[in-house]
């Protein structure tokens, strides 16, 4: 059975077919890192990062941490997604009145989502401890910096790519104030992207132990024939330190709070050299997706082990399948 993304088509996306011995729902791009160290001066790592095509490209916000260790978030532009052009500059954001807004503490992990022609970041934001952080732009020159989404704490704000129901939907991950030893996902809808509210539980860690610690929402939910199909981290505590691996799951095209399906295995986990080595060993931390519904071929960007951006395979008729075949 074949499954449709339901979308537009992206015909020059990144893509590799699937390589005849790979027994995996998801394939690594074999000129992996796409983003090594230092890419721009002020920056050590560019890690956990979103894109989405743009013109006649992709356009990109990063996160960049830099030498002195803080992480900030830059714009980047690419013709194939492959190749970027990082700008040295921060983001620069004004109040909704057009004045300029005071610079952010600190920008992370960031998400990019357009609705009805407006470009929307999502980032975990400085508000007396980490939040989710909004901006929009419609042009990537001028950025308005909203109101944070949630009180602290609170990390992985994802928005849904439409209004379900005629409301802006966000998946988030309330945490603490550390490196949280726990963590679900949640979901809250918006009439403005002001007020957030009817907050409703998704998913849960779960007894398998490659999420058994916490888990969060990855891309943007990709609509399909099948639901909205989630890519999302999920964490295990080793006697080593944090393992973060990709999984897989789909939630109801109208109700996403009500989970349809969820993969009892990881999808993608660090095998290789770039995710098990660097800044934090061990991670695969995805952050946005591009798709073409022509194909059905999505592209996942993640970040890999706090210090490269990466990118990896998969198709959606491969995922759904996937995630029947192995249920939680
Ligand atoms: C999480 C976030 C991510 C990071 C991960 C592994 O708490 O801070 O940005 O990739 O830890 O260090």
């Amino acid at each position: 059975m074949t499954y449709e993304i339901i979308g537009k088509s992206l015909a020059h996306m990144p893509w590799q077919s699937k390589p005849a011995n790979c027994m995996e729902p998801v394939w690594r791009f074999d000129g992996n890192p796409v983003i090594g160290r230092n890419p721009i001066q002020c920056s050590s790592r560019v890690f956990n990062s979103a894109l989405l095509p743009f013109n006649d490209g992709f356009i990109g916000v990063f996160r960049a941490d830099h030498k002195d260790g803080m992480p900030n978030l830059h714009l980047g532009r690419s013709l194939d997604g492959i190749r970027w052009e990082l700008e040295e500059n921060i983001i620069h954001f004004t109040n909704e009145n057009g004045t300029d807004a005071p610079p952010i503490t600190y920008g992370y992990d960031p998400r990019l989502v357009e609705i009805e022609g407006v470009y929307y970041i999502t980032w975990c934001n400085d508000f007396h401890g980490p939040t989710i952080g909004l901006a929009r732009t419609s042009d990537f020159k001028t950025f308005v910096l909203m109101e944070n989404a949630f009180l602290p704490f609170n990390r992985n704000g994802v928005l849904f790519p439409r209004k379900i129901n005629g409301r802006y939907m966000m998946l988030s991950r309330p945490s603490d104030n550390q490196h949280t030893r726990f963590g679900d996902i949640f979901l809250s809808e918006s009439p403005d992207m002001v007020y957030w509210g009817k907050h409703r539980h998704v998913m849960s860690r779960s007894d398998n132990w490659w999420k058994a610690t916490k888990i969060g929402a990855g891309p943007a939910p990709v609509e399909t024939s099948e639901g909205w199909l989630l890519i999302y981290h999920g964490v295990c505590d080793t006697c080593n330190g944090f393992v973060y691996s990709m999984g897989a799951a789909l939630l109801d095209i109208d109700e996403p709070h009500k989970v349809i399906a969820d993969a009892a295995d990881y999808i993608l986990t660090p095998e290789m050299p770039y995710e098990e080595t660097g800044f934090v060993p061990n991670v695969c931390f995805p952050c946005a997706s591009v798709q073409d519904a022509d194909t059905g071929r999505i592209a996942v960007f993640y970040g890999a082990a706090d210090s490269y951006c990466a990118i990896a395979f998969t198709t959606v008729t491969e995922l759904i399948d996937f995630i029947k075949a192995h249920p939680l």
